[in-house]
């Protein structure tokens, strides 16, 4: 495969509702679009799920701009690409972190690959499933009451699974009248990094609840203290932001920091990666499932095909387009039915990008060929 041009367009599409984690609240997305063009002509499609800001990891939109622009771009052009988990095994592997850069071209690759072999990119990754199932993350809101809206109206819609949002103080609470309303609905926290372990007394309230897990409640970087706390609770821990890769997995369940892994596909630099620690969690009887981060319908598809991998046994929160934005980017836009979402069997990602609507959302956008980079680590 050789690649001839690489498009950057950046976006921002407005969010229906302010989207509130214990790290701040968001009420928009700008994400970076990535095409790759084949000497051929078919393009390829991914979005980098990095944010404006170094809040939820240290990558931020500029950041991946700079990255894509100045590393991997030149890379991707120089080199002819027989596979896409050259990518990551080969071409990128010199370039340390920075893995929601990496993981938005390689996506866009993985989409052309697919498109080329007139395969589904789930077919291609090794996916078995056809309809995968689906849950809600809630963010942070001014009621315990809104909250309980919310989950009436989702469990109306389907959803299989209700992630709430907590941080110190909007947790104890809101977990036990959630729980007093609907007491067998599958429900998890994910504190987003909010506690220390010298909360333990608060995470240990956690522990009556029945809760599905309880998402990242650590800090960021860690896996030595989680380790410490799950062996102080029967609740699961699942990791989120401390796990980068196959060797944080590896050293994870080694160390006994948590029963569940939540994978995003930005957070460990692609799909290759995701395979890889799919494939180790499955070995030792770790369920996961697949991360949101407010993807567009672009980053959602590339959702729903890792998630079609047999050991994605939980649902995950690629929810419905129409949950976040007035209208997407894609055609069709990404629809739920019952808590379920059908797998595409089209080429590629196999949902359209609508040139209108992101031309309609792109605020600047940028066009690499190899003639004008200099290819300086390629
Ligand atoms: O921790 O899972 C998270 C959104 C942004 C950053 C981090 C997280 C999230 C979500 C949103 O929970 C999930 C979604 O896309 O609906
Ligand atoms: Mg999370």
């Amino acid at each position: 495969m050789k690649i001839k041009q690489v498009i950057l367009r950046h976006l921002k599409l407005d969010l229906l509702e302010p989207f509130t984690t214990s790290f701040g609240t968001e009420y928009d997305r700008d994400f970076i679009l990535v095409e790759a063009i084949s000497d051929d002509g078919i393009s390829g499609w991914a979005e980098s799920v990095a944010m404006l800001d170094p809040l939820y990891n240290e990558e931020t939109l500029k950041t991946n701009w700079h990255i894509l622009e100045d590393y991997l771009i030149p890379i991707i052009l120089k080199n002819e690409i027989k596979h896409p988990d050259e990518i990551s095994e080969k071409y990128f592997t010199h370039i340390r972190g920075n893995y929601m850069a990496k993981a938005a071209l390689e996506g866009a690759v993985w989409d052309l690959y697919a498109k080329k072999q007139g395969a589904s990119l789930s077919n291609v990754l090794g996916g078995t499933k056809k309809k995968i199932e689906v849950g809600v993350s809630i963010g942070i809101k001014d009621s315990i009451d809104s909250t309980l809206d919310i989950i009436e109206a989702r469990l109306g819609e389907g959803y299989k699974r209700f992630k709430l949002k907590i941080k110190p103080g909007w947790d104890v609470e809101l977990i036990d009248k959630v729980r007093k309303v609907y007491p067998e609905i599958p429900l998890m926290a994910d504190a987003n990094s909010a506690y220390t372990l010298k909360d333990i007394d608060r995470l240990s309230a956690l522990d009556d609840f029945n809760l599905m897990m309880i998402e990242q409640p650590l800090a960021y970087n860690d896996i030595i203290d989680h380790a410490d706390l799950q062996s102080r609770l029967k609740t699961p821990i699942c990791l989120d932001e401390s796990i980068h890769s196959l060797e944080d997995a590896r050293k994870a369940i080694k160390l006994g920091s948590c029963k569940i892994i939540n994978i995003k596909i930005g957070r460990v630099g692609g799909l290759t990666e995701s395979k890889k620690i799919h494939d180790l969690c499955l070995e030792h009887g770790i369920p996961l499932w697949c991360g949101g981060m407010l993807e567009s319908g672009i980053g959602r598809a590339h959702n729903i095909a890792i998630t079609s991998l047999p050991n994605f046994t939980l649902p995950g929160d690629t929810a419905a387009s129409s949950l976040y934005w007035a209208e997407d980017i894609t055609d069709p836009e990404v629809t739920v039915e019952n808590g379920m979402i059908s797998v595409p069997e089209l080429p590629g990602i196999g949902y359209e990008p609508s040139m209108e609507k992101i031309n309609k959302y792109t605020i600047h956008s940028q066009t690499y060929h190899l003639s004008e980079n200099v290819a300086r680590n390629a």
